[in-house]
């Protein structure tokens, strides 16, 4: 993509360990490089294997203009198409989810089976090669039951780098035999920059997040750890070591891997001890659903923490999962999709009730949505100049701009390639 000097420049001047210009929260440009460059030629999360159990079931995914359908194949196989009919384009497939036998046009009927070839269409002569109109793939990663898509021709390789070091950590927690119990569409008045930037600090839990932080460590995800703090943080640090040993000893692993800097498909996870009764991120810090994931048989095992970049952050705990998907719609609003997963065989009512168990993100969810508002508003002020990140607790805020910057400008030419 082409862009303007300007926007160039800006790119170029960016001041490390501040937020940014007011353009890059609101621009169209700015917001038309992003969709190309970030969320066309990165690894976007986008939903869960328990999303489309069965064949024939499907998921849609918007960002920003482009819509992705994300299917089961009667194999069984996970496939992803751009869900633009090869007729004349229209959207194919409605809604967040749904399931076909084939993939039906609405318009004129074109019909296209789970694999993404045209098998049927009328009036369309003798000689009409249907074969040349298949759908047009995307690529599809999964990481343990994490399904993430890539858009671009040639995804980011390293990809595979990402799967082999999480699968150790996720599989104990069984995605695949999960189901969704409750699950989320959040529209935030922001971009999706600020989201982002909101979910890699802590500095903001305490004043607004009454719910979450009932089970947080007030020292633990970065949330307020300082040089003034320095002995809770040293007491954090060896809860973190001695709850690491019993976890590492159930066969959980649990040490903090970091991959924010030199690669295309960025990630960081760690497992952290919960406060209290040290089990779930729930209302009263214990489980909130009786039958524990996989074969889990401890409910103490705290919360594997899973932050991807561009656009992801997921929570393991012994009994549910919580994973979120940003996606961008425009450049002032940003849909958050929120699952949470317990296992296939919970019976709602018995083991879970749905509320409970999405107390404590629905209620995170809505207050990070209104401060990214009241951050897209105020930094759209004339006053509004780039503020300093807090170097403790806002370190990942900056590790994330970083990362986003090093991306546009390798990818935009403004810098040698970096190995992916
Ligand atoms: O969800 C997260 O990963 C961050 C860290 C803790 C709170 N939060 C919004
Ligand atoms: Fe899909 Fe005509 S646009 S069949
Ligand atoms: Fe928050």
């Amino acid at each position: 993509m082409q862009i303007s000097n300007e926007l160039r420049a800006m790119i170029g001047r960016r001041r490390p360990g501040y937020s940014l210009e007011a353009p890059f929260y609101r621009d169209k440009e700015v917001f038309d490089l992003d969709m190309d460059v970030i969320f066309g030629r990165h690894w976007i999360y986008v939903g869960v294997e328990p999303d489309i159990p069965e064949p024939g079931d499907y998921f849609t995914v918007p960002l920003g203009r482009t819509s992705v359908v994300v299917v089961r194949d009667d194999d069984m196989t996970i496939r992803a198409f751009h869900n633009v009919c090869r007729h004349r384009g229209a959207r194919l497939c409605d809604g967040d989810k749904g399931s076909v036998g084939n993939v039906v046009c609405p318009y004129h009927q074109w019909t296209y089976d789970l694999r993404g070839n045209l098998i049927h269409t009328e009036h369309m002569g003798e000689g009409f090669d249907r074969s040349q109109f298949s759908l047009k793939t995307v690529h599809v990663g999964n990481v343990a039951g994490l399904l993430f898509i890539c858009l671009a021709d040639e995804p980011p390789a390293d990809f595979e780098q990402m799967r082999r070091e999480m699968e150790p950590y996720i599989l104990p927690h069984r995605i695949s035999d999960c189901k969704i119990a409750y699950e989320e569409d959040l529209i935030e008045n922001g971009n999706w920059k600020f989201t982002m930037e909101n979910n890699r600090e802590c500095y903001h839990c305490k004043a607004n997040h009454p719910e979450l932080t009932v089970s947080l460590y007030e020292f633990g995800f970065g949330y307020q750890p300082s040089p003034e703090n320095a002995e809770e943080v040293h007491a954090f640090r060896e809860l973190i070591e001695r709850e690491h040993a019993r976890w590492e000893s159930c066969g959980l692993p649990s040490v903090e891997l970091e991959f924010l800097d030199s690669r295309a498909t960025a990630f960081r996870t760690e497992r952290l001890p919960l406060d209290k009764a040290g089990e779930s991120q729930t209302m009263n810090s214990k489980v909130a659903c009786q039958k524990l994931l996989g074969d889990l048989t401890q409910r103490n095992l705290g919360g594997l923490s899973f932050w991807t970049q561009p656009n992801s952050w997921h929570h393991f705990m012994s009994d549910h999962i919580v994973t979120f998907s940003v996606l961008p719609i425009d450049p002032e609003r940003t849909l958050l999709r929120t699952k949470w997963l317990v296992h296939k065989d919970a019976v709602e009512g018995r083991d879970y009730d749905p509320k409970e168990l999405s107390e404590v993100w629905h209620a995170t969810n809505k207050q990070d949505g209104s401060l990214v508002e009241r951050t897209q508003i105020g930094s759209q002020s004339a006053a509004y100049q780039p503020g300093p990140y807090s170097p403790y607790t806002e370190e990942l805020v900056e590790k994330f701009m970083s990362w986003y910057f090093k991306r546009l400008r390798t990818e935009t030419g403004q810098e040698s390639a970096i190995v992916s």
